[in-house]
C-alpha cells in the first residue's frame, strides 16, 4: 500500500519523504517510481538525455548514485526486493535444458515449396539464411555507437540518441529494460532494404511473396530494428492482424517459447472474445512463476534463437522472448501464399472480423478490409476467390457445429442436448 500511496507523490515530496527515516529512505528510492516521473515528465523529450545510471539519478540530474551512502541492512520489505530478484534471475535456470520433444525444429535453410506446403504454420529456426546480409557482416554495438551515435531512435514511449540508449542498456539494473523498438530505423539510418542492389538485408526468399506487398504504401508497420540488453524482450502476444513474422539475430542470442493459437498459457488471461490479452507479470516474473507449468503444457515448444539465425513466427502463435545477451534483431511481419492459403484467410477474416483489433496502419486509411480485398481482387482474384471459399466453409462448420452442440440437427436421435468436449482446435495446425 505504501509503494502504491508513493506513486502519487512528486519529485520534490518523494525526496523529502526519503529523508524521514532508513525504511522511508528505501522505499523512496524504488527505482520504479522515478522511471514513471520520468516517462511522465517533460525531460522525455528530451532526446539528448544524459543516463545516469538510475532513473532517479537521471531525473534529478545527480551524479551517479553514489553507493551504499545509507546503509540500509535493517530495511525488509518483500515487496522492494522483488524487482531486485527479478532483474538478478539467472535466465540459464530456464532456458537451458530443453526437453527435446519441446525443441523448435532447426534446418540450415528450407525451400519455399517445403515452406508454403509443410512449414507455414509451425515455427522453426533457420541457421544458413542470413549470412550475406550486409547487415549481418557489419552490424554490432561498437558500430552503432560509432556510426548512429547522434540518431534518435524509438524505445518504448522514448526517444534517445543511440548513445544515451547504449549507455542506459549497459548499466541499467530494470528489471524489464525499456526496449529499443524502431519501425522507422531505414530511413533514420539512410539505408536500403528489399532486393535492390546495395540493400542492407534483404527478406529471405525462403518464405515467398509477402501478400501485405499489395497494399504498397499503405501497409501497416511491419518492419522494426529490436535492440536491448540481456533480460530485455517481449511478454506474450501474437503478432498484429494475423501476420506471420521473421525475427533474424545480428548480435546476441534470444530464447523463445511459443504456443499454437487455440493453447491456454499460463499466466495469460485472454478475454472472450480475444480482443483484451492481459499478461500482467513481467518477463522474469513469468519465468520465475509459469515457466516450469509452461514447459508441461500441451503444445508448448521452445528453442534458441543465435546469432547469424532467423526465426518464423507463424501467424497467431503466442510467443515470449527475451535476449539472453544485449542483442540487435531485425523482424518482418509478413502475410505468405502457404498451399492451403490459410495465412490469407485469416487475414482477410481478421482484417473484418476484428478491425477494432487492427493495428499499425496509418490514420488515413479507414478500411483496411476493402483495401486489402480490393487489392487481392486487382492481383490477385483467384487467390481472393479461395480465400473466402475456405472462410465461407469456416464459418458453415462452426454452424453445424453449434448445430450439434444444440442439438439443432438431431431430429432423429430423441435428444434434444449433445455435449462434446472435442475442444475448438481448427486453429491448432
Ligand atoms: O525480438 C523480440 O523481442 C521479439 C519481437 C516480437 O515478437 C515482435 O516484434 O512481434
Ligand atoms: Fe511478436
Amino acid at each position: 500500500m505504501l509503494l502504491i500511496f508513493l506513486e502519487y507523490l512528486d519529485a520534490s515530496s518523494l525526496r523529502m519523504l526519503g529523508s524521514a527515516c532508513k525504511f522511508l529512505y528505501a522505499a523512496c528510492h524504488s527505482d520504479d517510481l522515478w522511471k514513471s516521473l520520468y516517462l511522465e515528465s517533460e525531460l522525455k523529450n528530451s532526446t539528448a538525455l544524459e543516463w545516469r545510471g538510475t532513473w532517479r539519478s537521471t531525473f534529478l540530474r545527480l551524479p551517479e548514485e553514489p553507493n551504499g551512502a545509507i546503509n540500509c541492512d535493517t530495511v525488509f520489505s518483500d515487496v522492494l526486493h522483488r524487482p531486485f530478484v527479478c532483474s538478478n534471475i539467472d535466465l540459464a535456470t530456464y532456458t537451458a535444458s530443453i526437453p527435446a520433444c519441446n525443441q523448435i525444429a532447426r534446418f540450415e535453410t528450407i525451400s519455399n515449396d517445403d515452406f508454403a506446403g509443410q512449414w507455414a504454420r509451425k515455427p522453426f529456426i533457420l541457421t544458413k539464411c542470413i549470412q550475406d546480409w550486409p547487415a549481418f557482416r557489419d552490424w554490432n554495438l561498437e558500430y552503432f555507437s560509432t556510426k548512429y551515435r547522434d540518431v534518435v531512435f524509438r524505445a518504448e514511449s522514448v526517444d534517445w540518441t543511440f548513445e544515451t540508449y547504449t549507455k542506459y542498456m549497459t548499466t541499467t539494473s530494470d528489471e524489464s529494460p525499456v526496449y529499443l523498438f524502431d519501425r522507422k530505423f531505414a530511413e533514420k539510418m539512410d539505408i536500403s532494404v528489399g532486393q535492390e542492389a546495395g540493400a542492407t538485408y534483404w527478406r529471405p526468399e525462403c518464405f515467398g511473396p509477402d501478400l501485405f506487398e499489395l497494399l504498397g504504401a499503405e501497409r501497416p508497420a511491419h518492419r522494426w530494428l529490436i535492440i536491448g540488453p540481456q533480460r530485455s524482450g517481449s511478454t506474450f502476444h501474437k503478432d498484429p492482424n494475423a501476420t506471420s513474422a521473421w525475427n533474424a539475430v545480428i548480435q546476441g542470442a534470444k530464447y523463445w517459447i511459443m504456443f499454437p493459437p487455440g493453447a491456454d498459457v499460463p499466466g495469460v488471461y485472454v478475454s472472450s472474445d480475444s480482443s483484451e490479452v492481459t499478461s500482467p507479470l513481467s518477463i522474469a516474473e513469468w519465468l520465475l512463476e509459469f515457466h516450469a507449468e509452461a514447459r508441461q503444457s500441451p503444445g508448448c515448444i521452445e528453442g534458441i534463437c543465435e546469432m547469424g539465425e532467423i526465426l518464423h513466427v507463424p501467424s497467431g502463435w503466442w510467443h515470449l522472448v527475451v535476449n539472453l545477451e544485449p542483442g540487435i534483431a531485425l523482424t518482418q511481419n509478413f502475410v505468405p501464399v502457404s498451399s492451403d492459403l490459410y495465412h490469407l484467410s485469416e487475414a482477410i477474416a481478421f482484417l473484418k472480423d476484428k478491425a477494432d483489433q487492427v493495428t499499425g496502419f496509418k490514420r488515413d486509411v479507414t478500411d483496411p478490409y476493402q483495401l486489402f480485398t480490393n487489392r487481392l481482387r486487382e492481383k490477385h482474384p483467384d487467390l481472393l476467390e479461395r480465400a473466402l471459399g475456405i472462410l465461407d466453409a469456416k464459418k458453415e462448420q462452426k454452424k453445424r457445429k453449434w448445430d450439434t452442440a444444440v442439438g439443432g440437427d438431431s431430429q432423429d436421435s430423441g435428444v434434444g442436448f449433445s455435449f462434446g468436449f472435442g475442444g475448438d482446435d481448427e486453429d491448432i495446425p
